[in-house]
């Protein structure tokens, strides 16, 4: 099987997370960002993730490959019950991530932005959407401390909940998120959420962006 990824894509990670968690091999392929070609020859749009199996069928969208990965064996990985406060956690922070992570995966070092057209290709089509960078960077230290106080409340609504032995799919759900912001630097991890987020990288074998914090 193939799967076409960027690095910094939250989707794409939840397609990485259920090949890693359930061990199953893949060939990664990191596309550059304005390789229009290939994702429109596969789904007929440019968007990432796609998988394609070794039946050649192509899946162009992240929980649908997480569901066909993990139904595949037979003996499903997630399942745990999925948390509703998890996700609505998930829905309330969602923008703040994004508009500190964003501007720093643009001056970053993934594969997907090795050529100089790749990267202005990313950063004209999110600045026309989440505006300039430089204001976005400008506006960080505020993002930063309103992040720290949505984690404390994530660390307490995950310490609340019943330990589980198995993953769900709110996990597929969350990590990408906390990896994404894994990119900013300043950001207080609480004792419990550093450790989740840690084994998880752990498990899937998706590392976080730590060591790049910028
Ligand atoms: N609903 C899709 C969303 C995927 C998505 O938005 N991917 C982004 C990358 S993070 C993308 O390929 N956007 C087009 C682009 O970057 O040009 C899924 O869950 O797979």
């Amino acid at each position: 099987m193939k799967l076409y990824v960027y690095d910094h894509c939250p989707f794409c990670v939840r397609a990485r997370m259920i090949f890693g968690l359930k061990n199953i091999p893949c060939e990664i392929i990191v596309l550059a960002n304005d390789d229009e070609t290939i994702p429109q020859s596969l789904i007929g749009k440019k968007m990432l993730p796609i998988l394609v199996t070794d039946e050649g069928e192509t899946i162009g969208e992240s929980l649908d490959i997480v569901r066909y990965i993990d139904e595949m064996t037979g003996k499903p990985t997630l399942a745990a019950p999925a948390s509703e406060v998890v996700e609505a956690w998930i829905e309330e922070a969602s923008g703040l991530v994004y508009r500190l992570a964003i501007p720093r995966w643009s001056c970053s070092d993934y594969p997907e932005f090795k050529n100089e057209s790749a990267r202005k290709y990313f950063i004209q089509k999110k600045e026309s959407v989440f505006g300039s960078f430089s204001a976005l960077m400008k506006e960080s230290p505020a993002l930063i401390k309103d992040v720290n106080m949505k984690l404390t409340d994530l660390d307490q609504i995950l310490a609340a909940l019943p330990t589980i032995e198995q993953y769900s799919l709110t996990d597929i759900l969350l990590y990408p998120v906390l990896r994404s912001l894994s990119i900013v630097k300043g950001v207080e991890w609480p004792v419990g959420l550093d450790g989740w987020r840690k084994r998880v990288a752990m498990d899937c074998n998706v590392p976080l962006n730590d060591a790049i914090a910028i």
